[in-house]
C-alpha cells in the first residue's frame, strides 16, 4: 500500500544532488578541524546568518543542549515558553544534563512579549537563581509552526539583554519563518547571541543541525559538543548535503506552506475537525479531533490503516506536516483519506468509516 507520510518534515530523503554531494565530499578529521566540507558548511552558515562562526552538530536536541551549556552554569535559570521543544521534547536535558531550571512563560501561539520576560526575570536576590538565558522557538512547533516576526524577536531580546541575559533561538525551522514572512534569517540572528537551525527537517538533509554565534561562544559550544560525544570525524558526508540545502532548498519551502494551507482548508470543511487557521503559517496543520469521538491515537491509527501517517500531538490533537516529496496531489489524497474516516450519519445513527 502507498503510504503518505505527514508525521514530520524529518522523514524526508536526501535529494539526488545531496546524494551526489555526499559521494564527492572531500573529507578529514573534524575533531582536528580538518574536514574541508564541514569547514565550508560552517563558513557558509555563519555568512548566511551574519554571525562570526558556526558549528555542525548531530541533531537539533544537541544544538540546543550545547547552546544552553555554553551560555549557562549549573544552577542557573532559563526563561522559555511553556510548550517549547526544549522543555517539552528534549527528555529533560535542561535539568539532567545542563543542571539549569526552567522558568516558563505561557505564550500566545508560541510567542510572548517583553513585558512577560520582565515579569519572569525576578532580578538579583539571595533566594533566586541567576537567570542567564532566554530561549525563543521560531517557528514554534507545538503552536503549529507559527512565526515570530523579526521585530517581535528584537523586542523580547532587548528586554532580556537589558536584564543581562543571553538570548538563544531554537530555529530548527527558522527558514520556514523567513520564507513565510519574506524576511532574511539575518533579520532574526542580529538580535540574538546564538541560533540553531536544522538541516534534517524542511531542508531535507539526512542528519544534522548548525549553531551560529560569535567566535567565543562557538568555541565553548565546540567543547561542550565534544563532552556530549558529538565530536565527529569524517562528517563531511553530513555537511555536504547541508551545503546543497543552504544553496538550493530554501525557496521551495513555500511549496510546503502552500500545501499545508491547502490541506488545512480542505480538512476545515469536515464536520468534527477543528482547525485554527490563524496558526497555519508554515508547513504544519494541527487538528483537534475531539468531536469525532476518537482520541488522537485512535485517529492516527485509523489513518495509518488507510495509508496516511500523522503524529499525535495531544489527547485529541493530531499534527500533519508537509515537506519535500509531498505534492498537492498527495495532500488531496490525504484529505480524502480523512474524509473517508469521518462519521457518516443517517437519522440518529452515526458510523465511523
Ligand atoms: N522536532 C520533531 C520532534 O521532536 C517533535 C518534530 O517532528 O517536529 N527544536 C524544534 C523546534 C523541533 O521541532 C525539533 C524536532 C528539535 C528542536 C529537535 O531536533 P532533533 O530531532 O534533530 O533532535
Amino acid at each position: 500500500m502507498k503510504m503518505i507520510d505527514l508525521r514530520s518534515d524529518t522523514v524526508t530523503l536526501p535529494t539526488p544532488d545531496m546524494m551526489q554531494a555526499i559521494a564527492e565530499a572531500e573529507l578529514g578529521d573534524d575533531v582536528f578541524r580538518e574536514d574541508p566540507t564541514i569547514n565550508k558548511l560552517q563558513e557558509l552558515a555563519a555568512r548566511t546568518f551574519g554571525k562570526e562562526a558556526a558549528l555542525l552538530v548531530t541533531s537539533g536536541t544537541q544544538a540546543n543542549m550545547v547552546s544552553v551549556l555554553a551560555h549557562c552554569r549549573p544552577g542557573d535559570e532559563v526563561i522559555l515558553e511553556a510548550d517549547s521543544h526544549l522543555q517539552y521534547y528534549e527528555v529533560g536535558g535542561l535539568a539532567a544534563v545542563a543542571g539549569v531550571t526552567p522558568r516558563l512563560i505561557e505564550g500566545d501561539r508560541g510567542r510572548f512579549t517583553a513585558a512577560q520576560v520582565q515579569e519572569a526575570a525576578r532580578g538579583e536576590d539571595i533566594y533566586f537563581p541567576n537567570t542567564t538565558l532566554l530561549e525563543i522557538e521560531n517557528t514554534h512547533n507545538r503552536a503549529g509552526g507559527t512565526c515570530w516576526t523579526p521585530s517581535q524577536v528584537a523586542e523580547v531580546a532587548k528586554a532580556a539583554h537589558d536584564l543581562r541575559m543571553k538570548v538563544h533561538i531554537d530555529g530548527a525551522r527558522i527558514f520556514n519563518a523567513a520564507v513565510a514572512l519574506d524576511v532574511g534569517v539575518k533579520d532574526y540572528a542580529r538580535h540574538v547571541d546564538s541560533l540553531m537551525f536544522s538541516l534534517s527537517k524542511g531542508l531535507s538533509c539526512p542528519v544534522g543541525s548548525v549553531v551560529v554565534g560569535d567566535s567565543d561562544f562557538i568555541e565553548r559550544a565546540r567543547k561542550k559538543r565534544k563532552m556530549l560525544g558529538g565530536g565527529m570525524r569524517q562528517a563531511g558526508i553530513i555537511a555536504a548535503p547541508g551545503i546543497v540545502a543552504l544553496n538550493k532548498m530554501v525557496p521551495r519551502l513555500k511549496e510546503d506552506h502552500d500545501n499545508a494551507r491547502r490541506l488545512a482548508e480542505y480538512l476545515g470543511m469536515f464536520d468534527g475537525l477543528k482547525i485554527d487557521l490563524s496558526t497555519v503559517q508554515t508547513n504544519m496543520v494541527l487538528v483537534d479531533v475531539a468531536d469525532t469521538g476518537l482520541t488522537g491515537q485512535e485517529f492516527r491509527d485509523r489513518a495509518a490503516e488507510k495509508g496516511l501517517l500523522i503524529s499525535v500531538f495531544g489527547p485529541h490533537l493530531v499534527r500533519f506536516v508537509t515537506h519535500y516529496g509531498i505534492t498537492a496531489a498527495d495532500v488531496d489524497e490525504a484529505a480524502g483519506i480523512i474524509e473517508s474516516m469521518l462519521p457518516r450519519c443517517s437519522g440518529n445513527a452515526c458510523a465511523i468509516g
